[in-house]
């Protein structure tokens, strides 16, 4: 039996217990600079006070000590002394070249000592888990507050860093591995990335272990994100256990233990602190205390590892054993599948979900604006134009630097870095837009989250498909897979359906790549351009859809949204109009997502009709003269401009007419008159909300359960009430 079956063997009927503090054990010795130094580092030329990693070379003894006081408290799985025993860390110490050893020989001692212990009382078996610590550095966020897009240390520097350690670790002996105290998770998904490198290498794995640190009471990461959203960001690694530790005492962690309790389908660990620090640094939970909320916890099913950090001693783990003996563990949750994206916040897509608007705007080859802020290196304006996006409703953001004048790898890197400081554009996950494997790849060594690579497709054959897959997968990225083969780009549903079948075959056989962060785009091509051969791409597309939700289960759909009504650039109106039927319809034939302009958005239901007909006979390619009927009747609504600037005729309405219709439309320009208008009508200003502001919304909460109109226009019906609202008040 290898060690991760031993282990949920044991976990099907207990509560497993970690160990406590390492630091506070050791600080009790009250060891001198030259204990650390010990005879082989006594010229060293830095001060090694304080490396308490090292003493594991220079005094044994002691963590040996610390070690068997822990398994005598009852602990089931030991930390190894290797908190800071990355190049990273020891590079404070100028001790950069001890790290592979510092980790060997730390594993191989708590090894030695939970084997003897094991021997002695073989009914409870004890493990090593190699611990791997967060790093003195951030990979998402910067040292240096004048510079947001600056890093210490980068991504490949972070994974260098971690493989070293875990060599270490695995050569030692030590049974599973603790990503543990992580602050930053893209410093983690590096650890990540390094582990299963190892992993590959040996064709062995151990279980892993990660756990987070929540900083404060904002329930949030140090680098932002949320108990959700970091464990949608490392589950792709299936790992033993998810949890917590540090910070903050049993009290203030529990409600984020409970959280992550609820959302992972794998084992759940917590060691907090021993309370929160006191004025001098130091940790006064006693154990009781400690094991008072802790027990209640075990009580209610709600872990199945628990230890402690900072503070902690023997005898807390002594009253934890105590408290949780006889408490059933918890038991794994079986989640429904779902596309569970983050930023630093989780945002998941699932067959019950509204669509999903992904921003189009940065993108230098779909904006001139944004094209023109990347050249010119204005990243302040061109970060706004994400923000805007997000503010109108986006739920991802789409990214795209494909421009021949720019290096593609360098403008995207500066540009998610500068966005990871902006917590309100990086709260929702990004798309990453390229045709070139090198972006995509650079785009995902800056993003913490679990994003989105767009696109991969088989276009270069089947290698080239399932290593970039499973290097998006590598990185937890859900993926769009383009209906585009070595034959070209699919433009019929036949050629649609079946690529898309023979991508989710290799995908699912070859890699156990899970079907729900598989987004299909079967292509949307401009219509209405004149040419004979393009007239059904948009019925084909829409078809494909309803096909490829038949036959592939659990996929998404997604596409350009943009591309359909390229043939009409210069007119908005006609654009616009196009954008909202072909949405309405593909929506309703499965269409889970779709890369728009969430700012620019038009009413399905509040289309002209005449021109609605017009441009679904394009859309459906109802009657041979379609195209030129629509380019006709186009001109005479003007060349460019939006509907709402050109056709005024709303304005010679009833004022509740007018007030429904600057609602729906999200027109704010004279919501103020309107609802004065409105007011001198009425006899009490609250008779206005309650009467035509509500009945306006009542037809945007209608049309919005309709699929009529999406979340970005729902914001901007929002926000023209609220103006109406303030302006009551
Ligand atoms: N599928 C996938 N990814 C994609 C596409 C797709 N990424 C790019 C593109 N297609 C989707 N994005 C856009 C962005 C902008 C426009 C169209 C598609 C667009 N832009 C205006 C134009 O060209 O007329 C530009 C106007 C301006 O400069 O402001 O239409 O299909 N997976």
């Amino acid at each position: 039996m290898d060690c991760s079956q031993r282990l949920r063997e044991l976990l099907a009927r207990r509560i497993l217990l970690l160990d406590g503090a390492m630091g506070t054990m050791i600080q009790a010795h009250e060891l001198a600079e030259a204990d650390f130094r010990g005879a082989r580092f006594a010229e060293h030329p830095k001060e090694l006070k304080g490396n308490n990693d090292l003493l594991t070379l220079t005094r044994p003894d002691i963590i040996a000590g610390i070690h068997q006081a822990y398994l005598d408290a009852g602990t089931d799985i030991l930390e190894t002394n290797t908190f800071n025993s990355t190049a990273i860390s020891q590079a404070d110490y100028g001790m950069e070249a001890l790290v592979y050893e510092l980790n060997l020989e730390a594993a191989r001692l708590a090894k030695r000592i939970a084997t003897a212990a094991t021997a002695r009382r073989p009914e409870q078996p004890r493990f090593v888990a190699g611990v791997l610590g967060p790093t003195n550095r951030t990979a998402s966020l910067s040292p240096d507050v004048n510079d947001p897009g600056f890093r210490h240390v980068e991504y490949d520097g972070f994974k260098a860093a971690y493989a070293e350690a875990v060599r270490g670790l695995l050569d030692g002996g030590a049974d599973m591995l603790l990503v543990e105290t992580i602050f930053d998770t893209l410093n983690c998904k590096a650890a990540l990335d390094a582990i299963e490198d190892a992993f590959a290498a040996r064709g062995a794995r151990v279980p892993v272990m990660i756990s987070a640190t929540i900083t404060d009471l904002s329930g949030r990461t140090l680098s932002g994100q949320t108990v959700e959203a970091f464990w949608n960001s490392i589950r792709h690694v299936r790992p033993f256990s998810v949890g917590l530790n540090c910070a903050l005492g049993a009290e203030q962690l529990r409600p984020y233990v409970e959280e992550l309790a609820g959302l992972a389908d794998c084992y759940v660990s917590a060691h907090p602190n021993a309370g929160l620090p006191n004025a001098f640094g130091g940790y006064d939970e006693t154990p009781e205390h400690m094991c008072g909320h802790m027990g209640g916890w075990a009580g209610e099913g709600m872990v199945n590892i628990m230890g402690g950090c900072c503070g902690t001693t023997p005898a807390h783990i002594h009253a934890l054993a105590e408290s949780v003996r006889g408490r059933a563990p918890r038991s794994l949750p079986t989640p429904a599948p779902r596309c569970r994206l983050a930023g630093l916040e989780a945002f998941n897509i699932g067959p019950d979900s509204l669509f999903v608007n992904v921003g189009e705007r940065t993108n230098v080859t779909g904006s001139a604006k944004f094209k023109k802020l990347i050249l010119e290196g204005d990243y302040e304006a061109a970060l706004d134009v994400a923000r805007e996006q997000v503010q109108n409703g986006a739920q991802v953001i789409d990214v795209n630097m494909d421009e021949g004048m720019l290096d593609g790898v360098a403008a995207m890197t500066r540009f998610l870095k500068l966005l990871a400081a902006e917590p309100d554009i990086a709260k929702v996950p990004v798309m990453l837009d390229s045709s070139r494997w090198e972006i995509l790849e650079a785009g995902l060594k800056c993003l913490q989250g679990k994003s989105i690579v767009n696109s991969i497709s088989l276009k270069e054959g089947e290698e080239a498909f399932l290593r970039q897959a499973s290097l998006a997968r590598r990185h937890g990225a859900a993926v769009v897979v383009m209906a585009f083969d070595e034959q070209g780009q699919a433009d019929t549903l036949e050629r649609r359906v079946a690529i898309c079948e023979r991508a989710h075959k290799l995908l699912t056989g070859k890699l156990g790549f899970p079907a729900e962060d598989i987004i299909f785009d079967p292509n949307i091509f401009a219509i209405g351009t004149g040419i004979e051969a393009h007239s059904d791409y948009a019925k084909d597309y829409i078809a494909a859809v309803t096909e490829i939700k038949h036959r592939l289960p659990g996929v998404l759909i997604s596409g350009g949204v943009s591309n359909v009504s390229f043939a009409f650039r210069g007119n908005n109106t006609v654009r616009e109009a196009m954008h909202a039927a072909f949405l309405y319809h593909a929506i309703k034939a499965g269409m889970d997502m779709g890369i728009v302009n969430a700012g620019q958005l038009a009413v399905y239901e509040e289309i002209p009709k005449e021109l609605l007909a017009q441009v679904e006979d394009v859309l459906f390619n109802r009657r041979p003269d379609a195209t030129e009927r629509l380019l006709a009747y186009a001109t005479t609504l003007g060349q460019s401009g939006s509907r709402a600037v050109q056709d005024l005729a709303w304005r010679e309405a009833a004022v509740e007419e007018r007030l429904k219709h600057a609602l729906v439309q999200g027109i704010a320009d004279y919501i103020e008159a309107d609802t004065e208008e409105a007011r001198r009508k009425a006899t009490r200003p609250l008779d206005v909300i309650e009467g035509p502001l509500m009945a306006g919304m009542d037809v945007v909460g209608d049309l919005f359960g309709a699929g009529k109109m999406f979340l970005p226009q729902v914001v901007k019906s929002a926000r023209v009430m609220k103006k109406a609202v303030a302006y009551l008040t």
